[in-house]
């Protein structure tokens, strides 16, 4: 896949607004402290924003669950500040990419108010009825009438189970998150429809593209077949993800609302979604989306249960990276990402959060910006932040992370939190929302001084911050600076081929880009070796033989200031050691 564009070369910046600044002092973040934020996102050198959603929502999963999707929360301002966010990330070629959530919508919306009420939006949800308890092996809610256990035995991503029951129409409806997350059934074509004319609207007011939630969920199963009963995602992420009518929709979506527009839109693809399936979202040949999110190495050292902790290797890495690399080369575009607003912090999960935490921070966003694909950085990640520590259970806002333990405590699972703590801490979406931190000063001047942040802040976050980084020129916030500039100014990093040379090292990634000509725009800069020490003990770096003694430039390194001429040699990596060579 040749053909340049313009979301192939973007830096993509990720901005969760109700954590990233506070205009009103409220407590919570909205549009006119984005907005206030734009030359830092221009100075940082990013191309693109993605904002999660800011849509009318009462906010069970922080706006995910959409009340109106023409209409801009309160909680983040009015329209008119949108379009401030907009003209502003525009006037200094920011792109502005929206979040828009497909799936489900709120229970509060109107089209569910009319469904439960079975007016013209009756068919809009997955409404079925209940079944006799007796006669299934999975537990009865106390919700529903006596004796009536829900349709199917499939969980929520959130804990229980994934049907609520409504008093009003008598029936149940599926929710694969919360039960004020009400599943839209897509094969109802006006549910199709309505939702192409929410798109429409948001294209029309100027925006270049769409991260979409959960998109892989849109179709599901025929006859919602009953999962596995021990698996606590036995429905929702096991039988739902790239249902049977998926690539349908998808394609249809495209069509309907993308074809012709020049857009960055990431489908979010949950479960077991491999390289294959990929490519059938993706352009040229798919359904025409730019490309998606996998989970493939953000679930590397995970278990089942949000807490659960599994040992992990730098090969389990590569190898995935490896896979979606070479996998994708040809056939379509891949998204470079650690962290987002439901994953921990990268530089505490796969880096050192203590001693070498800007040498780690800075080698793992080497690798991702010079990877084949279209980085992703979360607001933060720029700092180097590391997981908080959450002290008890009443700190965490996620109701992932509250329900899911709540219920496991509930169950007999667990006795407390404190036998969960550290592993709550290390995997709770929570780690990665807390309050941007700006400056020294109270709150960190994410809101104002005496108001008090909706989540608790980092407790670093009177040395780990904006201000302090960006008068250091070795901080973690100037490495990300060069590297996003590099990365603009060599097409090599963004559409070179990618070769492992060290997928069986568990130190070092060595790896180099090579770009055919066709490709190039700049046919003197055609090849890059990247080297990665990815432990806190020294290691021995030996360029393969093609680049050994070749003439190049250190364009990168995290040990050291600016660029110079070298020779590619082999030489001894310090620990979490980055370079980036460009070669002639
Ligand atoms: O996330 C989907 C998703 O897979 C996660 O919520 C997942 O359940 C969790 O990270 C596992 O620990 C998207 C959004 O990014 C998320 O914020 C929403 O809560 C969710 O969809 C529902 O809209």
């Amino acid at each position: 896949e040749a053909a340049r564009s313009w979301w192939k070369e973007a830096t993509v910046y990720q901005v969760y607004p109700r954590s990233f600044a506070d205009g009103d002092g409220d407590g919570v973040g909205d549009l006119a402290g984005l907005a206030d934020r734009a030359d830092y996102l221009a100075d940082l050198g990013v191309d693109a924003v993605w904002l999660n959603p800011v849509y009318a929502s009462p906010m069970a999963d922080n706006g995910y669950d959409v009340a109106d999707y023409r209409a801009v929360d309160d909680t983040f301002g009015s329209m008119a500040d949108w379009r401030a966010v907009r003209d502003a990330l525009h006037e200094r070629d920011i792109r502005l990419v929206m979040d828009f959530v497909p799936n489900h919508t709120s229970d509060e919306h109107e089209w569910f108010q009319t469904s439960r009420r079975r007016g013209a939006t009756a068919d809009w949800y997955h409404w079925a009825d209940g079944v006799d308890a007796d006669t299934v092996a999975y537990d009865a809610t106390d919700e529903g009438p006596d004796g009536e256990a829900p349709p199917n035995n499939w969980r929520s991503f959130f804990g229980g189970p994934a049907w609520a029951y409504d008093d009003e129409r008598e029936q149940w409806y599926l929710h694969l998150f919360d039960p004020k997350q009400p599943d839209l059934d897509w094969s109802v074509p006006a549910v199709r429809e309505a939702m192409y004319d929410q798109l429409r609207y948001w294209l029309d007011e100027g925006i270049d593209g769409f991260r979409l939630d959960v998109v892989n969920l849109l179709s599901k199963p025929d006859g919602y077949p009953n999962g596995d009963p021990d698996d606590p995602f036995n429905g929702a992420l096991r039988l739902v993800p790239n249902g049977p009518r998926i690539h349908e929709y998808v394609a249809e979506m495209h069509d309907a609302v993308f074809a012709g527009r020049d857009l960055l839109t990431v489908g979010e693809c949950i479960g077991e979604t491999g390289v294959d399936e990929a490519a059938r979202y993706v352009r040229p040949d798919g359904d025409g989306l730019a490309m998606i999110f996998h989970f493939d190495h953000v679930g590397i050292g995970r278990g089942e249960e949000l807490w659960e902790r599994e040992e992990w290797a730098l090969t389990d890495l590569k190898a995935v990276f490896d896979r979606w690399q070479t996998g994708l080369e040809g056939r379509g575009w891949n998204s470079l990402y650690f962290n987002n607003h439901d994953q921990p912090r990268v530089v505490s999960r796969f880096g050192d959060d203590e001693e070498y935490r800007r040498e780690s921070a800075t080698c793992i966003a080497t690798l991702l910006h010079t990877l084949r694909g279209t980085p992703y950085v979360y607001q933060g990640e720029e700092l180097g932040m590391t997981n908080p520590t959450f002290e008890s259970l009443a700190e965490f806002r996620d109701v992932e992370t509250v329900r899911t333990v709540r219920e496991a405590i509930e169950a007999g699972d667990i006795d407390s939190f404190e036998a969960v703590q550290e592993g709550v801490n290390a995997h709770s979406r929570d780690t990665s929302r807390t309050p941007m931190q700006w400056t020294s000063g109270p709150n960190a001047g994410f809101t104002a001084p005496d108001a008090e942040p909706w989540i608790r802040l980092h407790e670093d976050h009177r040395t780990v911050n904006v201000e302090t980084q960006r008068t250091d020129t070795t901080s973690v916030w100037h490495y990300y600076r060069r590297l996003i500039d590099l990365r603009e100014a060599h097409d090599v990093l963004v559409y070179g081929d990618y070769e492992n040379h060290t997928p069986d090292d568990e130190q070092v990634w060595a790896y180099t880009r090579t770009l055919s000509e066709t490709a190039s725009r700049d046919a003197a800069h055609g090849r890059a070796f990247v080297a990665l020490n990815w432990s806190g003990e020294a290691a021995r770096v030996d360029p393969p033989s093609a680049f050994a003694g070749t003439e190049a430039t250190l364009a990168l390194c995290n040990y050291s200031e600016s660029p110079s001429p070298a020779t590619v040699t082999a030489y001894e990596a310090r620990p979490w050691e980055a370079r980036v060579y460009v070669m002639e």
